[in-house]
């Protein structure tokens, strides 16, 4: 009995500020039901896939900001993917920004979550690394206030049992820090799902713009093949609001290779049956921790920064 289950990475075109979360929501169902009617057991969707990415924008009102975020998840605009999953028997990644209120204060999180085929929430992950800066820099063609608008994930990075393995997440600037996915590759993640809404154009080094589709593949295929597991990436892609974010949606083997990837900026599937038993060429030799990796030498990873000197 082969572990083989058929994803697809959805990939999102623009979501702009002018749509709703039920357009969003329409998009995404339609995607789900394409993806079912070609036998695909899991659907991977983008982070922060509800809504434009606002943190583009400086915002000071905590009501704007607000809206943004949901309080309820299912909610009653996402209750229809829930119940479409249900339907269908698919089991569905989703990324969003999720507001938890505790007593009289708020926590701000970019989250994203696995449910299955029941419409049952069975794992979340709240992004750890928050790219782009606090304050406003009106100097920049626009801005990227994750570190304003978000608090760092406080729930690590977790593995979940499902589709008959280990699966994890890490949502977009986590894929550029090797450590998150040796983290999950620790776990024994055989399965990485991972949304991204990336921006064409690097505002802080400009001249390395040209490099930003070269290195978010770079990341991903090191992640997978450093800790041989899949990689499925779905971006929220096309020009939002005048701001271009790359596409490359895909899915990676335990080997690091790009098996299929989007060709548009569109709403758009890449599909590729994924066999969790690969991953034992990679995990069971080359990465076979237990036999290779030396953590006695590697303590300046875990050490504070002031250590570094
Ligand atoms: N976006 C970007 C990302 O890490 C970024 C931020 C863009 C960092 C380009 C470095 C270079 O893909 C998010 N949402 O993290």
């Amino acid at each position: 009995m082969t572990r083989t289950i058929k994803i697809a990475a959805a990939q999102l075109g623009p979501v702009g500020s002018a749509q709703s979360r039920t357009d969003a929501v329409n998009r995404m169902i339609d995607l789900m039901e394409d993806a079912a009617a070609q036998g695909c057991k899991l659907i991977v969707f983008p982070e922060l896939a509800l809504t434009t990415f606002f943190p583009r924008w400086f915002m000071e009102s905590e009501a704007e900001i607000e809206q943004y975020f949901e309080e309820e998840m299912p909610g009653p605009d996402t209750q229809p993917l829930f119940e479409c999953a249900k339907r269908l028997g698919v089991s569905f990644h989703l990324g969003y920004a999720e507001l938890v209120r505790d007593g009289n204060s708020t926590h701000k999180f970019n989250t994203a979550i696995l449910v299955n085929e029941l419409g049952e929430i069975i794992g979340k992950y709240r992004k750890i690394h928050l790219p782009g800066h606090a304050e406003h820099e009106p100097e920049r063609p626009f801005q990227h206030l994750e570190k304003r608008y978000f608090q760092p994930g406080d729930l690590g990075f977790p593995t979940f049992t499902a589709f008959g393995g280990k699966v994890g997440m890490l949502i977009c600037n986590d894929r550029r820090w090797p450590e998150a996915f040796r983290v999950l590759g620790l776990q024994g993640a055989e399965l990485i799902m991972l949304g991204y809404n990336t921006p064409a154009y690097y505002a802080p080094v400009p001249e390395n713009s040209r490099l930003v589709d070269f290195h978010n593949h770079l990341s991903m295929q090191a992640g997978a093949y450093q800790n041989g597991a899949w990689v499925v990436a779905a971006a929220k892609a096309g020009t939002e609001d005048g701001c271009d974010l790359i596409g490359g949606s895909c899915i990676i083997t335990p080997t690091g290779e790009i098996l299929a990837e989007a060709q548009t900026l569109d709403d758009e599937l890449v599909i590729a049956d994924c066999d969790l038993d690969a991953c034992a060429k990679i995990k069971g030799h080359i990465f076979n921790f237990s036999a290779h990796r030396r953590p006695e030498n590697y303590a300046l990873i875990t050490a504070p920064m002031s250590r570094l000197g």
